[in-house]
């Protein structure tokens, strides 16, 4: 397709040499001030775009290289498909990464600043909701540090995740216009552009689109730690194909004139449109198929320009699937095989299963997506066609397996018939014998039984079906993407050792049961670049100088080697000064952010993600509010004898979701009544941090002493913070869920404060809990001082009390009252040990020591070799 001819701008001025053949950084950062920040007025902020400019240069140069010789090299790649990807900020990590640090220190210096001055200057590219876009973000840094080639693709979001402000005690949203100052960390490419169609109809079993978009490239350059190799993040922004129709403009319905460049600005514009209404749906698909599709398109294309046959597309290419967002992906890669390369059904579908992998990140029903086949149909016809063929195929495919299933368990249930029925029949001829008569034999009942056995087949297919009923909703269809995803996947995964066995036994047991190779585990890491080098600087010198090296950055398993200096007192005394220097730093933000002044004494206890009612944060919140209440009634003498807390919340409510939302006040109350309570003093603080993002995480996860990840077992994939956290010697309070097992295997469960039901106790706990009415008088308390008014607007919180504690109104699904007093139990251990500081610190030492394993460069490797085939390529 002829690209609109726009010129790649923004590029500021080359790179000054400072006449010895050195370049002169400063000299660099000047002139892109100058050149590229025309008319800002000077100050911190144009500071910032001028180093960032600067830094651009560089990263072009290495991406440039890279990109060259991979595609002299042709190795392998693996393209990571994924709605979300949450970089944060970018100049700390690009800086350090390609190892630039000390030049620009001393650059900065010259010019009057510093690095950590200008860096807060940044805004946060939040292109992500949670664990899922970090963890795609994390994995892009270990793919280009392993030096293996691979691509993440995903969608220029122009104003990303909502902005969470407060408002009268409750979360509001606000559009986050992070592009505002420009995006420095991208590369414009308008001569990378594919057409995307949808809705339309079949004309001669060819699609014809009745709109159209253009997806046009932004490459984002990811450099790669202590390595020359410089990767991609290809981001997709959606353009019209007629930005404006002049004819409709001169009949004068303006309207009309740029109908199509809102429609194509509607499908970038933010992450996740709500989707509950109907439009809502029809748009979260437009973008989903909008992102893979040119994705596909890119891919097929850049492989055409060194291959002509695609039957070698698997050897060059793997697409893996983050979560069902993609998952289109499988229908798409079909067509354009197939309506536009003129393969066969069967080539393409031997393609496809050989290319397309699924990673799957949680049990969550709602996440699990399932499209009406209506909207599927509408939007995309074409696509729709071929996912009936798809499930047509697959069904015949097993149906002698099912058919064999369901006469095995025919038989066995036939067998337990008869035998009952025989001992009823020798019952009943024993009483007829007693009587003196003789029984007849019934005929019709093995007819009935073959009948039987033909709907038992078709019934069990249904549940092997791709396309099933809405169980809510009879009548309606939906495809159930994470059931096409493993039909056309060659690799399935779950993110945590629990997890991807309770996908194997309550998500997927049909397909198990058919390919058990298919389905693995990835347990999740985290980049130790970000996550401990370079949020936690002075943990991070304090390793190298016991470790006597850096290495341990890029090879996480050295961090064992601290665990002897856990046992040197003055190493002991050194850890914990900087704990409470990051401590000290955090305190300073929640005075900025909230007014609050909080002391560095007490624990830092911190409960940072998603607000969701299987993360039970209220659980926390409850808690809280007995302490408090502890507070209050304690004597001076109890009063000494307690534990000083820091409290601190962050997290953001999806927009509509009810409950979290009603968390998020609830906290925000507490936070303000305990605050402000003189009795209570440095006893007890509780602050909600809003709009948690990555830098915000940044500043809090080195400041944490104890920190919770207390899911409801059995619900949480696997979580990311609770690895970040350990990195950074913070203890966990937690429940037997996700990789809290696996840290607790890593670091010894004595270290760790696990409370809570298991998660195979699950389902029969929530059967038996419906008559439930023993509560712990704790929780009782607690909950009674909510319904009186004691954190203000009872009404408010009525709807959420009650979800948890009265079982006509809501069913504590998740466990809360359940769990509590264990919870409240393990809670006490915490504050038994943290009177212990010399112990408390041997073992936050150990938590460090112990949890290397998480780090995402050992996932990407698995990944790599055990799923991808993907080779290390690094430049000469
Ligand atoms: C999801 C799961 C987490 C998991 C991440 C990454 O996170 O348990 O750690 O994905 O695999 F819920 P959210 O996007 O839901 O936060």
């Amino acid at each position: 397709m002829q690209p609109r001819a726009v010129l790649e701008i923004n590029k500021p001025a080359t790179s000054s040499s400072n006449g010895s053949g050195k370049q002169d950084v400063a000299a660099d950062i000047v002139a892109a001030e100058k050149y590229t920040v025309t008319g800002a007025p000077a100050g911190p902020s144009k500071l910032y775009q001028g180093v960032a400019w600067s830094v651009h240069n560089k990263l072009v140069d290495a991406f440039e290289a890279t990109q060259a010789y991979w595609k002299e090299k042709d190795p392998k790649h693996v393209y990571y498909l994924s709605a979300e990807f949450l970089m944060g900020r970018t100049l700390t990590n690009a800086v350090h990464n390609m190892g630039l640090e000390g030049e620009y220190a001393e650059a900065l210096k010259k010019l009057g600043s510093s690095l950590e001055e200008v860096r807060s200057q940044e805004l946060d590219a939040a292109l992500g909701n949670g664990g899922l876009g970090r963890l795609a973000a994390c994995f892009l840094d270990s793919m280009a540090t392993l030096d293996l080639p691979g691509w993440g693709y995903g969608i220029r979001y122009r104003y990303g995740m909502f902005r969470q402000a407060v408002k009268d005690g409750l979360q509001v949203e606000l559009p986050d216009y992070w592009l505002d100052n420009g995006n420095p960390w991208e590369i414009r490419r308008p001569a990378t552009q594919f057409k995307v169609g949808f809705y339309g109809s079949l004309q001669d079993g060819k699609w014809v689109p009745g709109e159209e978009v253009i997806a046009e490239a932004y490459d984002v350059p990811i450099p790669g730690y202590k390595t020359k190799t410089c990767s991609n993040l290809r981001l997709w922004d959606a353009l019209p194909t007629t930005e404006l129709d002049l004819q409709a403009f001169n009949a004068g319905d303006y309207v009309k004139a740029v109908e199509q460049k809102r429609k194509a600005d509607e499908i970038t514009a933010v992450l996740y449109p709500n989707d509950a209404t109907e439009e809502g749906k029809e748009l979260r698909l437009k973008q989903q198929f909008f992102f893979v599709s040119a994705s596909l398109q890119d891919t097929i294309a850049r492989y055409l320009e060194k291959h002509s046959d695609l039957s070698g597309l698997p050897e060059k290419a793997c697409f893996q699937m983050n979560d069902t967002h993609p998952t289109i992906a499988v229908a798409e890669l079909m067509r354009l095989l197939i309506d536009v390369h003129g393969l066969s059904y069967d080539d393409a579908w031997a393609i496809t299963t050989k290319t397309v992998a699924y990673t799957n990140h949680t049990v969550m029903p709602e996440a699990l997506e399932k499209w009406p086949v209506r909207v599927l149909a509408k939007l995309l016809p074409r696509h729709m066609q071929l996912i009936e063929e798809i499930n047509d195929r697959w069904l015949a495919s097993i149906k002698d397996h099912v058919a064999g299933k369901v006469e095995k368990e025919l038989a066995a249930k036939a067998a337990a018939v008869a035998e009952a029925k025989a001992a009823a029949k020798a019952e009943a001829q024993a009483a007829a014998k007693a009587e003196g008569k003789e029984l007849a034999e019934d005929e019709e009942e093995a007819a009935e039984e073959k009948k039987e056995e033909v709907d038992h087949v078709a019934e069990a297919l249904k549940a092997y079906s791709i396309i099933q009923e809405n169980q809510w909703n009879k009548g309606e269809m939906l495809v159930n993407m994470a059931y096409l995803a493993v039909v056309g996947s060659f690799a399935v995964n779950g993110v945590a050792a629990i997890h991807s066995e309770i996908i194997k036994t309550d998500i997927f047991p049909q397909f198990v049961e058919l390919f058990p190779e298919r389905f693995q585990n990835k347990t999740n890491g985290v980049t130790l670049r970000r996550w401990l080098a370079y949020c936690n600087p002075e943990l991070s010198a304090l390793i190298t100088e016991a470790l006597g090296t850096d290495a341990w950055v890029k090879d996480a398993s050295l961090l064992e080697k601290l665990k002897p200096f856990a046992e040197d007192a003055s190493f002991r005394a050194r850890w914990r000064a900087i704990k409470q220097q990051k401590k000290a730093a955090l305190a300073a933000h929640i005075k900025e952010v909230t007014g609050y002044e909080v002391s560095t004494e007490p624990l830092f206890d911190i409960q940072v993600k998603r607000i969701h009612e299987y993360k039970r944060q209220f659980m926390n919140a409850i808690s809280l509010i007995y302490r408090y209440k502890t507070i209050k009634e304690a004597t001076p003498e109890e009063r000494a004898k307690m534990v000083p807390r820091v409290c601190v919340f962050g997290g953001k409510a999806a927009s509509a979701y009810y409950m979290a939302k009603k968390i998020v006040g609830l906290v925000l109350s507490i936070s303000e009544t305990v605050n402000n309570d003189p009795d209570v003093g440095d006893l007890l603080k509780v602050v909600f941090l809003p709009n948690y993002n990555v830098s915000e995480a940044e500043i809090i996860i080195p400041g944490a002493e104890l920190s919770q990840h207390i899911s409801t077992a059995g619900t949480e994939a696997s979580g990311t913070s609770n690895m970040k956290f350990a990195l950074n010697g913070s203890f966990i309070i937690g429940t037997m869920d996700g990789a809290n097992i696996e840290i607790g295997e890593n670091t010894g469960f004595e270290n760790l404060f696990i409370f809570g039901v298991k998660a195979e106790e699950i389902n029969r706990l929530r059967e038996e809990r419906k008559d439930f009415k023993d509560y712990d008088p704790r929780w009782t308390a607690a909950l009674d001082m909510v319904k009186a008014g004691a954190f203000g607007r009872p009404d408010y919180f009525d709807d959420l009390v009650a979800s948890v504690n009265d079982m006509t109104r809501g069913n504590d699904w998740f466990l809360l009252a359940n769990d509590f007093a264990s919870y409240m139990d393990a809670q006490d251990e915490v504050d038994k040990l943290y009177r212990d500081q010399e112990e408390w610190t041997r073992r936050s030492i150990i938590y460090t020591a112990s949890n290397g394993f998480f780090s995402s460069d050992r996932t990407i490797d698995q990944y790599a070799r055990e799923i991808w085939s993907v080779q290390p390529t690094p430049l000469p």
